[in-house]
């Protein structure tokens, strides 16, 4: 029989004791002392003071719980001797049903984790959707973790404890977080698009205006007009556009004759063997909260514009913010001619999707931030800090500013063999020199970050000193000044290193993006929207760059963060969100619009 919170909160201690009975392995002691913190406001209220009894109990006793737990498909297994909620969890996963050698690997693998770390390995193998890893995914992750430090597995550890108590308490209390599955499942479903190349290697890249990306562009507008949209279209840029109307009645915006609008959402476009929820997550968690009112019949005082931006990360052309650009006025004209790596310009790309493709269509997506009562993101984290602090939701207080290059250095080819060293003119060492430079400047400070991500010697062969060398260079800090302040000093070594090895050095800006901070207001709304769900509203910087950098330049704007696992890791195949995140996600976004509509 599933149990409920006015249940819980109101039982004796001995009662409600039992009613979590099995939440974390043999250790009735973690609920035993969060029960202290009752009355509990929500799941998630109570999942986090768990959290906090562990995280603050000290090492020996997280060790004992770490070692009460059975291996995978481990001796328990086999003696049947494993818990309930480890049977039907290790079951689930199908690890009770392994050929000969997958036994025998992970039998391999549990030995040698052991051996390294002095505990067992522990995964939540429900998985992100609670719905079960796959044996192989199980296998994958052992071994990567194989590798890790000591300290890290041991943190590891105890966040899968917490996931899999979480799981385990849903099912106690019968509770299915049906909207963040929904997301989480679109998620799934739009990464079936990939671009050619990547779809054969089973990664996912989505680059601009590719049949692939189209396909999701298409897919996102039907999604949309299934939710209850009341119009959907696709934009000059590409972008999709999804519009909720006020209520009937909704007080046009003073001097206006229309509601004002809440404008919101990210880009569906990805890196090169990308994650699935960088962006996407931004655009269906407002798409799930539009469904939501539209099956209750819903109408607020102001429209909710949904986008999903066609161009955020710069990857097909470099055009980074280009959806969002097209909004705040920020489209480059020179972008339409810019060629790709095969020498289709961006006009014909256009062309070939069915967009106009003139500068006068794409001028008129521009937004007046007049109509507007601001603008709301939701992203993952992408970092480690809501992972390491085992928070669902953090607050965005600002988002760094960032700077972005194409570089080359110009040498002379020339014979590996015959070439002295002290002759040599190589483009490849100076680049190199020039990347380990920016890495030191970059540490110098405690929080800005620079990246050379690409660095290529074209046609280049084993036995010729590099006569070119083509870089990247992503530079970011918390604030305009120190951003400014890293830049010049690597150009300026840029140059030093040019002089010294005599080579030649061509460097091109293709991106500059202002540190913005989150307007205060909204801003506030999303922290109480994270208290309301009983959560702290634990605020955090954004190192990533996001559209609500490019909104910042005409309109409020404030983004809601959502944890992610595996260290929060990102622009990877290994970037991962829960359902039950993704729920809380929508439940916060749901809780904003409410108080925005109780504000307007
Ligand atoms: O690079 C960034 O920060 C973003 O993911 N485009
Ligand atoms: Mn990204
Ligand atoms: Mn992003």
């Amino acid at each position: 029989m599933a149990i409920n919170l006015p249940q819980l909160n109101a039982a004796s201690s001995a009662e409600a004791l039992q009613l979590l009975d099995g939440l974390y392995e043999h250790s009735p002691w973690i609920a035993e002392k969060a029960l202290a913190q009752r009355p509990f406001k929500s799941l998630a209220h109570l999942k986090y003071a768990m959290v906090q009894v562990l995280n603050a109990a000290g090492r020996e006793p997280q060790l004992a719980l770490i070692r009460a737990h059975p291996e995978l498909a481990g001796k328990a297994m086999v003696s049947k001797t494993l818990t309930a909620e480890s049977t039907h969890e290790q079951g689930k996963a199908g690890l009770t049903d392994c050929t000969p050698a997958e036994f025998a690997k992970i039998q391999k693998l549990n030995a040698d984790y052991n051996a390294r770390f002095g505990f067992p390995f522990i995964l939540a193998v429900r998985g992100a959707r609670g719905t079960g890893l796959s044996k192989q995914r199980i296998i994958d992750t052992f071994e990567r973790r194989l590798r890790n430090p000591l300290e890290f597995e041991h943190a590891e550890c105890l966040r899968n404890i917490h996931r899999i108590a979480e799981i385990r308490l849903n099912d106690k209390f019968g509770f299915e977080p049906e909207l963040g599955h929904r997301v989480w499942d679109w998620h799934e479903t739009l990464a079936r698009h990939t671009d050619p190349g990547y779809a054969e290697l089973g990664q996912l890249t989505v680059t601009y205006l590719t049949d692939a990306h189209r396909a999701c562009a298409a897919d996102i507008k039907q999604q949309m007009l299934a939710c209850g949209f009341d119009e959907a279209h696709i934009d000059a840029v590409g972008n999709v556009v999804g519009t909720y109307r006020a209520s009937d009645d909704a007080k046009p915006i003073t001097g206006r004759a229309k509601a004002p609008i809440l404008l919101t959402g990210s880009h569906f476009d990805t890196v090169r063997n990308g994650g699935k929820y960088d962006g996407r997550l931004g655009i269906f968690v407002p798409m799930a909260c539009v469904q939501e009112l539209k099956r209750a019949g819903r109408r607020l005082p102001y429209a909710i514009e949904v986008v999903g931006f066609a161009e955020e990360e710069g990857q097909r052309y470099k055009a980074t913010f280009l959806g969002s650009g097209a909004l705040t006025g920020h489209f480059n004209p020179d972008w339409l001619d810019q060629q790709d790596a095969d020498g289709v310009t961006m006009r014909a790309a256009m062309q070939h999707a069915g967009l106009p493709a003139t500068l006068e269509a794409i001028q008129t997506l521009q937004r007046d931030p007049e109509r507007y009562l601001g603008f709301v993101e939701v992203h993952i984290e992408q970092g480690p800090v809501l992972n390491a602090m085992d928070l669902p939701l953090g607050v965005v207080t600002s988002i760094n500013g960032s700077a972005r290059y194409r570089g080359e250095f110009t040498g002379v080819a020339s014979h590996a063999g015959t070439t002295p060293m002290n002759r040599r003119r190589d483009a490849a060492t100076a680049a190199a020199e020039l990347a380990l430079y920016a890495e030191a400047r970059a540490s110098a400070d405690e929080d800005s970050v620079a990246t050379v991500g690409m660095f290529d010697v074209p046609q280049g062969s084993i036995n010729v000193v590099p006569g070119r060398c083509q870089f990247s260079l992503d530079i970011r800090a918390p604030n305009n000044a120190q951003r400014n302040a890293v830049v010049a000093d690597i150009k300026n070594q840029a140059l030093r290193i040019a002089e010294r090895r005599r080579v030649m050095l061509h460097l091109e800006e293709t991106m500059i993006a202002s540190a913005a901070p989150s307007d205060a207001a909204l801003r506030g709304h999303w922290e109480s929207a994270v208290q309301a769900l009983g959560l702290p509203p634990y605020q955090l910087p954004s190192g990533a760059g996001h559209d609500a950098m490019k909104l910042h330049e005409i309109m409020p704007q404030a983004m809601l963060f959502v944890r992610g696992e595996n260290s929060g890791i990102s622009h990877n195949p290994l970037e991962s969100t829960t359902s039950d995140d993704m729920q809380l996600a929508v439940e916060a976004f749901s809780v904003l619009i409410e108080t925005l509509a109780a504000e307007y």
